[in-house]
């Protein structure tokens, strides 16, 4: 681990990432930022995000930063040419990605590697659901850790396919890793449709995590495409 950086503060906090390490520069020099306010976008034909995904007894894991979920190998999504495994989601509320210029109340961000190393992240939005309980997501948010923890639940087996919304339209562009230290040449994909998460499973992370966004950076030129 590194030095220790945050979502709050004059110390730690985003406007400061850069200054905490050398390796964090980019946090501030980059030009390919994200998160990223997505509201001009350009239609485009962009090829379907094909899901191959599987089921996963999962290890969940609270960083400090987010709750993050590992999952084993073996699930993969597919775009055009591209084969990418997933590695991990996790979370951050508000939602990173503001939709012409609003928050949703949270975001899960599944984090893929191609064979080159090159990262594409698929970012679900959610909504709150007056249904206390999303049952999909259920057993991540029952079993929500604590700071420094790492649960893994005999028998707990994730249904990876049915975390993601059943409709695949989605937005496209080149972007970063939202934390320090803030790499370029990331593949962003947003789906447009939110997932329904219950207003009790919301209200457990947050206890967990006041708010964990990073402020939308600016686009400097780069254009969101749009799936028709
Ligand atoms: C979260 O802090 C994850 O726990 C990190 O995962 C992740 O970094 C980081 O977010 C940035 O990812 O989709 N928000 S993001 O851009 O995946 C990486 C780990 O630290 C490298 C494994
Ligand atoms: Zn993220």
């Amino acid at each position: 681990h590194g030095p220790h950086w945050s979502y709050h503060g004059d110390h730690e906090g985003p406007a400061r990432w850069a200054e905490l390490d050398t390796t964090f520069e980019t946090c501030a020099k980059g030009r390919n930022q994200s998160p990223v306010d997505i509201s001009t976008t350009v239609k485009a034909e962009l090829p379907a995000l094909q899901f191959h995904y599987g089921q996963s007894e999962p290890t969940i894991v609270n960083n400090g930063h987010t709750v993050q979920v590992n999952v084993a190998a073996g699930s993969q999504l597919k775009v055009g040419e591209q084969t990418y495994e997933l590695l991990q989601f996790h979370f951050h509320t508000p939602s990173e990605e503001t939709i012409q210029g609003k928050h949703l109340p949270m975001v899960a961000h599944f984090v893929h590697k191609n064979a080159t190393g090159q990262l594409g992240v698929v970012a679900v939005l959610f909504q709150s659901s007056p249904t206390p309980k999303n049952a999909t997501y259920a057993p991540v948010f029952d079993h929500l850790p604590r700071p420094g923890e790492k649960i893994t639940v005999d028998g707990l087996v994730l249904d990876l396919a049915h975390l993601l919304p059943a409709e695949r339209g989605y937005y496209a562009f080149e972007g970063s890793l939202t934390t320090p230290p803030c790499s370029e040449s990331v593949q962003w994909m947003v789906l447009k449709k939110p997932v329904a998460l219950g207003h009790e499973q919301i209200k457990a992370f947050r206890r967990l995590f006041n708010a964990n966004a990073r402020p939308v950076q600016p686009l400097n030129g780069r254009i969101i495409k749009e799936s028709l």
